[in-house]
């Protein structure tokens, strides 16, 4: 993936227990102008799951410029025709110093100022699958050090972490949760943790 310039960024990716493949993806992508990320799970598992979250993140790949809406839109028609997948997408605008995200099922975000006031995102029910749906998008300014969390739902986040999280660089985050919790894997696991700075 692309160099960051503005993002500190740190991945942990584990498949569920006794599966070769992650049904996960994830993809992220600095340009001059903004940073994009996203996560996909594949409804489902194996070939066809992973199809779906990979079309997706192509899309993500190839038009970082979009706003969330229509990211969300172009991976909408992606999948048509396609297994649904879940969807977690954060883009941060540096010219207007602003971030936005969207989840659709089960991605989680967790977003922690500078100053160490977290918030948590409460995803929208259900999936994308191809037919148009409801959005929701979060907006906000990005300041410096704020850092903001996305993960799977192999991540149990009321286990989650998150007291030291204001201190603590984006590494130590991923760190810190691989020693709790790296053993137990009932599902595919993702989690990104992204300062801005
Ligand atoms: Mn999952």
């Amino acid at each position: 993936m692309d160099e960051t310039k503005h993002m500190n960024l740190a991945v942990y990716q584990k498949a569920k227990k006794g599966n070769y493949y992650c049904g996960d993806s994830y993809f992220y992508k600095e340009t001059e102008d903004a940073f994009v990320c996203a996560i996909a799970d594949g409804l489902g598992s194996g070939e066809m799951a992973r199809e779906s979250s990979k079309a997706v993140m192509e899309i993500v790949e190839d038009y970082p410029e979009l706003t969330i809406e229509s990211l969300v839109n172009k991976c909408n028609e992606a999948l048509v025709g396609k297994r649904g997948v879940v969807l977690g997408i954060l883009r941060i605008d540096f010219r207007s110093q602003t971030y936005s995200y969207s989840s659709i099922g089960n991605i989680g975000v967790i977003i922690v100022s500078a100053e160490g006031k977290k918030s948590r995102n409460i995803p929208l029910a259900g999936y994308l699958a191809g037919f148009p749906r409801k959005l929701r998008v979060s907006q906000g300014k990005v300041e410096e050090g704020m850092k903001f969390l996305m993960f799977s739902d192999g991540v149990n986040d009321r286990r989650f972490p998150l007291k030291r999280v204001h201190t603590d660089g984006v590494d130590r985050i991923i760190e810190h949760y691989k020693e709790l919790y790296g053993q137990s894997r009932d599902d595919d696991t993702t989690l990104i943790a992204m300062e801005y700075e």
